[in-house]
């Protein structure tokens, strides 16, 4: 093992027996919401704060329906250094403007104390941390083990795949012109680096939804932008052999070795291999709405990801040389875009994804499920009359911008969709299926259209603390907190 190596083992050891010890004066559960930019992070954790915070609405959620817990309040957080989670602001945001949040560009923490009685009658607290981070900096954990040539070879041959080639033209041109055993040139790093970054940002496109686009913090790079750590940009090399002193490709490789020693490692060290719980977040919809190649790159996305986890039961010794998340919770996020009779259908096709992620990782020893939630419900139902045909359509107020077909929204006017059948995955059948997303053609002739919506219209008159309407969230917070509440 290279020294480098073993230096991380042991930073990860200490900050795993810090944690340990701290554990014992008080329990503490890190939960980890984990998911790719856009999945519903942020507001997830804000919509779970102010469902504990105010007790509203969560019927599976054990321990508050049988009435343990005493009081749960937000407290100050363990780590100096980190930012708080603005709740207040994203909450404010939500119900006085039905404004959703902008996209997180900076990792920030909060910390939230429940006094419950156990099951056997004596007063406890669990103290709950929870953090939130741009979703673009999880990509950098496929960084973890991979060398400059690896990550080249791998991000070169991806880029040759539809859709993505379409997107490549003008980075592949830069790329044929650039002579790995030349001098290093600043110059040519920085224009090879703004290509293959607008490159990157075009597969994003919600037309396209890709999400297998590491080095994270090429998409957003916080305190980083403009410095060497994020210039480079992954070049034709053969494997196996080493760069040439002065190079460019000794430069690159270089500049990728800083950005995993200053950006990858400490990532994973002080906040993914930290983690007690883990709930993945999965935008599945709006990689349906894009098309196949979307959807098959959101299952080798989340099946990478997963192989980063550290799972499994703990035990003393486990906990104080190796973290480990003993459950795992995936969920399908925004599932009020879809009428309820199609969520058994979104949950298979999650459960399905998840099942071959895991028979590829290390989730093996942690407890999984897969579900379709939405953590603050902004459409309800109705029934459209199709001719003859009665069809289970949402009803919400498309974000201003929005469109189907030729009909513009302008984010004031509510209007009832029908978002297209979802396929029934049955165990065994419908291996593969086709269908038109946006990546194929035009607006009108996509198979499944799912809109962008306004939050919710919620009853701030009474002067109560208004209830948000979620689906699901209590079973998720059954699975991922309850045990500790018994
Ligand atoms: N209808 C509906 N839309 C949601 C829900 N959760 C998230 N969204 C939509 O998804 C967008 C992204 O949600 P965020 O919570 O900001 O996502 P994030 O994971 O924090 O994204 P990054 O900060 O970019 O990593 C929001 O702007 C909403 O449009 C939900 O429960 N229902
Ligand atoms: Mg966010």
């Amino acid at each position: 093992m290279p020294l480098d190596d073993y230096l991380e083992e042991a930073r990860l050891a200490g900050r795993a027996l810090a944690d340990y010890g701290s554990g014992l004066l008080r329990p503490t559960l890190r939960l980890g919401v984990t998911g790719l930019s856009r999945s519903g992070k942020t507001i997830f954790i804000t919509a779970l704060i102010h469902a504990l915070l105010h007790g509203t609405r969560l019927p599976v959620f054990e321990a508050l329906t049988s009435g343990r817990i005493a009081r749960v309040k937000l407290s100050p957080q363990p780590d100096a250094a980190v930012p708080r989670f603005e709740y207040e602001k994203h909450l404010r945001d939500l119900v006085e403007h039905r404004r959703w949040p902008d996209s997180t560009r900076a990792i920030s923490e909060i910390r939230i104390e429940i006094e419950y009685q156990s099951k056997r009658g004596s007063e406890r607290t669990l103290t709950l941390d929870i953090v939130d981070y741009p979703g673009e900096w999880l990509l950098d954990l496929l960084l973890l083990d991979k060398s400059y040539e690896e990550w080249s070879a791998e991000t070169i041959a991806l880029s040759r795949q539809a859709p993505r080639v379409t997107l490549a033209g003008a980075w592949h041109a830069h790329l044929q012109s650039l002579d790995a055993n030349a001098p290093a040139d600043e110059q040519q790093a920085i224009s090879a680096a703004k290509l293959f970054t607008d490159y990157l940002v075009a597969c994003r496109d919600e037309r396209f939804a890709m999400n297998l686009l590491p080095p994270g913090r090429f998409l957003m790079p916080g305190d980083l932008a403009g410095s060497p750590a994020v210039t480079f940009a992954p070049l034709d090399v053969p494997q196996g052999t080493s760069a040439p002193a002065g190079s460019l490709w000794a430069m690159m490789a270089g500049r990728y070795e800083a950005y995993r020693a200053r950006v990858v490692r400490p990532f994973f060290r002080e906040h993914f291999a930290r983690l007690d719980r883990q709930i993945v977040l999965a935008d599945v919809l709006s990689a349906i709405n894009a098309g196949p190649e979307a959807l098959s790159d959101l299952e080798q996305t989340l099946s990478a990801i997963a192989a980063c986890f550290n799972t499994g039961r703990r035990t003393i010794l486990s906990s104080l040389f190796k973290p480990r998340a003993d459950r795992i919770l995936f969920a399908a996020t925004k599932a009020d875009h879809l009428h309820h009779l199609q969520h058994d259908r979104l949950e298979n096709i999650l459960a399905r994804m998840v099942k071959r992620a895991a028979a590829r990782s290390e989730l093996a020893g942690a407890k999984t499920d897969a579900i379709a939630i939405a953590a603050v419900r902004a459409t309800r139902e109705a029934v459209v009359t199709r001719g003859t045909e009665k069809l289970p359509a949402i009803l919400g107020t498309p974000l201003a911008g929005e469109r189907i077909g030729n009909e513009a929204f302008d984010g004031t006017r509510e209007t009832a969709v029908f978002p297209g059948a979802l396929p029934d995955l049955v165990e065994g059948k419908n291996t593969d299926w086709s269908f038109r997303g946006l990546a194929a053609g035009s607006h009108d002739e996509t198979d499944f259209r799912f809109l962008k919506f306004r939050p919710p219209l919620v009853d701030t008159a009474a002067g109560n603390e208004p209830a948000l309407p979620h689906i699901r969230l209590d079973r998720a917070l059954q699975f991922l907190i309850g045990d500790r509440l018994e």
